[in-house]
């Protein structure tokens, strides 16, 4: 027998009766379906507790080991907004010049992005996430995490998620090699960047892409 160190407490999930729980789940399918990546954000302030709450949402992910292995780096100050911008940027400005290939760049351009990234600094807050490749214990010695970056995709969607349900919007930004970001945040030598995502209020009369999401059939395969 291997020994625990949480003890065992009863769960009850909440059922519902099947005509409901269609409901329930239409009901979730539209509020999910309705989330869009925007790229244009307003300057309005969103109070410090949203975006406490949103990470914390984030943080219930199931993760290896229930190891929780992330950091939710949460910036607001405008200069450090400017210098990720900036380094950000130049990476962008690179990738969109040479280093993506051709195919790419062809699949990318409906989107209509570029290398220049206005929001990270509009947005007022920018959350970058960082994946633990492993812990430090208290006297110096490493710990092993597993299944690192599903477990952090995993709590990437739940923020995605819970920005969603708080009426804001994000955007899942990648900028090629994110290294800048370790040292920027001067992150310790056991995390690496995984994600970057502003946050808050959609600008004044947006507009997106008119996406089709593929239908169940294409998405699924039943073994019935
Ligand atoms: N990281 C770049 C390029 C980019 C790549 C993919 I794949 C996208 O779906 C969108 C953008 C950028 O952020 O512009």
């Amino acid at each position: 027998m291997s020994t625990t160190a949480y003890p065992f407490v009863p769960y009850y999930a909440d059922q519902y009766p099947e005509e409901e729980m269609i409901e329930r789940a239409q009901a979730f399918n539209t509020f999910m379906d309705r989330r869009r990546s925007v790229r244009e954000f307003s300057e309005k302030p969103v109070p410090q507790e949203v975006i406490e709450q949103l990470v914390m949402a984030a943080s219930t992910a199931p993760s290896g080991a229930h190891k929780q292995p992330w950091t939710f780096c949460i910036i607001s100050n405008p200069e450090l907004k400017r210098q990720i911008r900036e380094a950000a940027e130049k990476e962008e400005y690179d990738s969109y010049n040479g280093r993506m290939t051709p195919e790419w760049l062809e699949d990318l351009a409906p989107l209509g992005t570029d290398w220049e990234k206005p929001f990270l600094e509009t947005a007022p807050w920018l959350i970058v996430v960082f994946k633990k490749a492993f812990e430090y214990k208290s006297d110096g010695s490493k710990r092993n995490n597993y299944y690192v970056a599903e477990s952090v995709g995993i709590a990437c969607g739940f923020l995605i998620s819970a920005i969603h349900h708080a009426g804001l919007v994000t955007l899942t930004h990648t900028p090629s090699p994110m290294n800048f970001l370790t040292k920027l945040l001067k992150r310790p030598d056991n995390e690496r960047p995984f994600l970057l995502l502003p946050v808050g209020y959609a600008a004044d009369k947006v507009q997106v892409p008119d996406l089709k999401r593929k239908p169940l059939s294409d998405v699924s395969a039943w073994y019935k």
